[in-house]
């Protein structure tokens, strides 16, 4: 492990291979939604990575500042708290281990677990203690919005074209939960399997308004999959529809730029010493 940042890798005394193994373990939960806590560990680090914003480098992982109020409460977060208390319950095994590097770490190795790429990533994180440093309720993306809000919300965070669809792409895991966000449903029949399905799914349908009291979305020839007016945009704006294509058509090279637009995402706005490496490398150094 030559090139693994071995002074943050022992930071802490965490055990990183037990906490990883943690996390795997109990990603099953049969009583819960399509029988996986993962789609909803992967929407929690992304929430909380995605306040950040480059122009005064507030937001961001660090602090793991969504436990408190008001960010907590914030609407894009409804239904985090699933989440949240999953991980708390992990945390309560490894007190050592910070808030934000659990968070973070749990959406790589649930990543990793339902068949994705290995992410690169790395502890350093630390935890604030009340919420004066939460972001105003502003920072996430709208689902009702189309191509320009997209470019606006990931631009203020530092990301290209490229790395905001390949992101995007995480849709391929979980669905919408009405009385979280409004909407309804999966967007790909295997949501506890990251796969570039998301985006075969969204150029190979014809995509029609759901015909329904709730928010619009649109919905494929079977009513079973959908997709927010934010992902048709991805089809419908021509530089996001380019990548689109690409990642319909050649699922490793969507593999590798996610685990480098997510890996980037994580630790926005975070200040580390040491080098990147991957979790599994983290991990593998053992007990530390
Ligand atoms: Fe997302 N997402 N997301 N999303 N998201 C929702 C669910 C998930 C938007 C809106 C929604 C990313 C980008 C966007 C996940 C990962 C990512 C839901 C339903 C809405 C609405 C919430 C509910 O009802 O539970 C919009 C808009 C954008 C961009 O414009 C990015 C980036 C990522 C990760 C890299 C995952 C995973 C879910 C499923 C959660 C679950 O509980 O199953």
């Amino acid at each position: 492990f030559g090139y693994v940042s071995m002074g943050s890798v022992h930071a802490g005394g965490v055990d990183y291979e037990a906490v990883r193994k943690a996390i795997a373990d109990t990603l099953e939960d049969e009583s819960y939604d399509d029988g996986s806590l993962g789609p909803v560990l992967v929407r929690l680090a992304w929430h909380a990575s995605g306040t950040y914003s480059k122009k005064d480098g507030t937001g961001g992982s660090n602090g793991a500042k969504m436990r408190f109020f008001p960010e907590a409460f914030h609407g894009a977060n409804n239904g985090l708290s699933v989440a949240r208390n999953h991980l708390a319950r992990i945390k309560k095994q490894f007190p050592e281990i910070s808030n934000a590097d659990l968070w973070t770490l749990a959406a790589c190795v649930a990543i990793e677990e339902m068949g994705g790429p290995e992410i690169a990533w790395r502890p350093g994180r630390t935890d604030d203690n009340d919420g004066k440093l939460c972001t105003p309720d502003d920072r996430l993306p709208d689902a009702a919005q189309g191509a320009d809000h997209v470019r606006a919300v990931f631009g203020r965070m530092g990301f290209s074209d490229r790395e905001m669809v390949a992101l995007i792409g995480a849709h391929c895991l979980g669905r919408c939960h009405e009385n979280r966000s409004g909407y309804k449903g999966p967007w790909t029949r295997a949501p506890t399997t990251f796969s570039n399905m998301y985006f075969t799914e969204l150029v190979g349908n014809r995509w029609t308004r759901k015909n329904w009291d709730g928010p619009l979305q649109y919905e494929d020839p079977t009513g079973e999959l959908m997709m927010l007016p934010a992902d048709m945009a991805l089809l419908h704006d021509p530089a996001f529809a380019v990548v689109v294509k690409e990642y319909a058509a050649d699922e490793e090279l969507f593999f590798r730029d996610f685990a480098a637009a997510f890996a980037k995402l994580l630790e926005l706005g975070c200040d580390f010493d040491g080098p990147s490496t991957t979790t599994k490398a983290v991990t593998a150094a053992g007990v530390v």
